[in-house]
């Protein structure tokens, strides 16, 4: 797994227009890319494929949950969300909101991977796990998010009409002592078309204490991470990066 030094020593930013080759600096260890149309992948082969939940579905309480323990992540669809809640988003950079409680916080990030010349030789985003307790992307129609998941590699997540993703974060595993893993994910970049995501994540406030669920934990199940508030944590991920998870793990 690519560590936190490699994931910042790219320069912050570039004028992709006006370049025809990727500069040096930028150059990524090879990005395994679906072979077929980059920008509108679906995954005809359906051999790794993450759950698309309708979540007006009678089960669909239970195949969250599920999805969430086995993947980390999944599409939902019949949300009843306007996407031009996100579009409308594209146009500001950072919108930050606290809610009246005042114990989460929501973010909306608008992510722009350019076109890429030599997109195999190149990053959108670097692989990550999110802080957040989860996060909500809008995609935009364009392919380039992917899911790594132990035995199957780096999943591209499948375009499907009108579907949204989410990505359980680190803060939702320490809450659910585990049991719902934050979703190691990259975003490859492509030559051929730009692409806009906005990711909406809910966080914890800063002063919020987050632990495992009182009833998540027992004897045959102790608790797998210590408390920390939504600050410390912050701070543990800016120092550890895709480490910070393992940072506040108990041990045995
Ligand atoms: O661009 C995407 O599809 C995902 C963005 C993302 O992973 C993030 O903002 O953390």
């Amino acid at each position: 797994m690519e560590t936190q030094t490699q994931a910042h020593k790219f320069p912050l930013s570039l004028e992709f227009d006006n370049v025809s080759t990727l500069p040096d600096s930028y150059e990524w260890s090879t990005t395994t890319f679906p072979s077929d149309d980059p920008c509108h992948y679906t995954n005809n082969d359906r051999k790794a494929l993450l759950p698309v939940i309708d979540i007006g579905e009678p089960g669909a309480y239970d195949l969250v949950r599920h999805a969430c323990e086995k993947w980390g992540t999944f599409q939902f669809i019949n949300h009843g969300v306007p996407l031009t809640v996100f579009r409308e988003t594209e146009l500001y950079e950072l919108v930050p909101a606290t809610n009246g409680s005042d114990q989460t916080q929501c973010l909306f990030h608008l992510n722009s991977y350019s076109v890429c010349p030599n997109h195999n030789r190149a990053m959108g985003l670097a692989p990550h796990t999110d802080t957040s307790l989860i996060i909500v992307v809008n995609h935009s129609n364009i392919s380039g998010l992917q899911v790594y998941q132990d035995g199957a590699g780096w999943v591209p997540v499948e375009l499907v009409e009108g579907a949204l993703v989410v990505n359980v974060g680190n803060l939702m595993q320490t809450l659910t002592n585990g049991k719902f893993k934050s979703v190691l994910h990259r975003v490859v970049v492509n030559s051929i078309c730009h692409r806009l995501a906005t990711s909406f994540f809910l966080m914890a406030s800063s002063d919020a204490k987050i632990s495992p669920l009182r009833k998540l934990v027992n004897s045959s199940h102790p608790p797998l991470y210590r408390a920390v508030t939504g600050k410390e944590y912050f701070q543990l991920k800016y120092k550890f990066f895709n480490k910070a998870l393992e940072s506040i793990r108990l041990k045995k």
